[in-house]
């Protein structure tokens, strides 16, 4: 019987530490402060996720996409970055700035539908992360080709900066990926990206994705290097991303880290799993829960006990209630300004949807001009 969607050998990636937390080699260089840090994240992750499925079955957000299972992958590679550097994340990689302590109200706001400049307008006094965070990206891979664009400005202008940006594995299927990796590849920007081969594309398993052995190996044609690492085992993530930023920074160029992992819940809330996939699957992945593997391994380095774990567990609770409080405290937007900040001058297509807009919240048809008929 085959527990992955995978076909190929289960086993050949980096690991640091079995599925049991008990390393299987030295584990890479890094404090106490750290190790303590990223279990925080964990934890803080696993509660917005679980407040905004909440907050999404009460009407209060749309949809929301969760990253269970796979916070291994944002958290070990957020762990990689130093202050200064770029991050382009989708929305699968809430963990990585939570790892960073991005602002989980104007996360929480976001989702509840307030645009950016609205909500920073009334959480204003929240700092920014020392990471720079894009908003997460929606349309698939379109984040890689603005990292790679960013990663080469930043290296004009002589900035010592990495940029990080991250993609699933149906994502690789883009187009945009390749063009992005071809151009990091020639022009050696200091980008790193990452794949989440967390096993699905929605309801697509990734060996019918692609005929490709792995996911890494689609740098080679790009001649930019690659690895591929067990995604639930956040000290293998860290380190192989630490090389990955450590070359970029040093002027090495671009690299690709395939974090082999699983979605262990709907694809987002508007998806229902059980459609499409058996649940001994999602059994045999849930026994390698990147968090149970993390903790056990603190536990037995003595960074973690009891105490500890409870407070960690009820400081984000408390965390994720008060910015759910102050994200509902952020007023609804004006719809006008999704337009805002997004185009230099007025473009036809522009007029022509602010026009459509006026007419939908008039309760109109919006759509009578599509033959040229009534377009202001
Ligand atoms: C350019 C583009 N095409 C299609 C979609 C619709 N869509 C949203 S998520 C998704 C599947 C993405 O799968 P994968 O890249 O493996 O990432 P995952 O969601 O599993 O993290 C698709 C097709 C989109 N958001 N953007």
């Amino acid at each position: 019987m085959s527990y992955w969607t995978e076909v190929r050998p289960r086993e050949d990636f980096y690991r640091v530490l079995d599925p049991d937390g008990s390393p299987i080699r030295d584990p890479p260089d890094v404090d106490e402060g750290t190790l303590r840090r990223m279990y925080w994240a964990f934890v803080r992750s696993r509660a917005f996720d679980e407040k905004a499925l909440r907050l999404q079955r009460r009407g209060e957000i749309s949809i929301h996409a969760a990253s269970v299972g796979e916070e291994a992958v944002p958290i070990g590679t957020a762990a990689a970055l130093e202050p200064g550097d770029w991050c382009f994340p989708t929305y699968r990689q809430t963990a990585a700035m939570v790892y960073w302590d991005a602002s989980l109200a104007k996360a929480f706001a976001g989702l509840m539908g307030t645009e950016p400049e609205t909500t920073a307008e009334h959480l204003d006094e929240e700092g920014e992360p020392a990471v720079n965070f894009s908003p997460p990206y929606v349309p698939l891979t379109v984040n890689v080709t603005n990292a790679v664009g960013s990663a080469m400005a930043d290296r004009f202008n002589d900035r010592d900066t990495v940029t990080m940006s991250y993609v699933g594995d149906g994502s690789t299927s883009e187009g945009d990926f390749h063009e992005a990796l071809n151009f990091a590849g020639v022009f050696e920007a200091p980008a790193v990206t990452i794949c989440h081969n967390n096993q699905w594309a929605i309801s697509v398993p990734t060996h019918r994705q692609t005929a490709a052995e792995t996911f890494a190996q689609k740098a080679e044609a790009h001649g930019v290097p690659h690895d591929r690492v067990d995604g639930n085992d956040v000290l293998a993530v860290y380190e192989k991303t630490r090389e990955a930023v450590d070359r970029a920074r040093g002027g090495e160029g671009p690299t690709l880290l395939e974090c082999v992992t699983y979605r262990m819940v709907d694809h987002n809330t508007a998806d229902e799993d059980s459609v499409y996939r058996d649940e001994t699957e999602l059994e045999r992945w849930a026994e390698l829960d990147p968090v149970d593997r993390f903790e056990a391994y603190l536990r037995a380095e003595g960074v973690l006990d009891d105490e500890a774990a409870s407070r960690v567990a009820e400081e984000a609770e408390a965390a994720v209630d008060e910015a759910v409080a102050a994200a509902r405290a952020v007023p609804e937007s004006d719809p006008q300004r999704m337009f805002d900040h997004h185009l230099h001058g007025e473009s036809w297509t522009e007029r022509h949807q602010r026009a459509e807009l006026r007419r939908e919240l008039a309760g109109e048809n919006p759509f009578v001009d599509f033959d040229g008929e009534g377009f202001e």
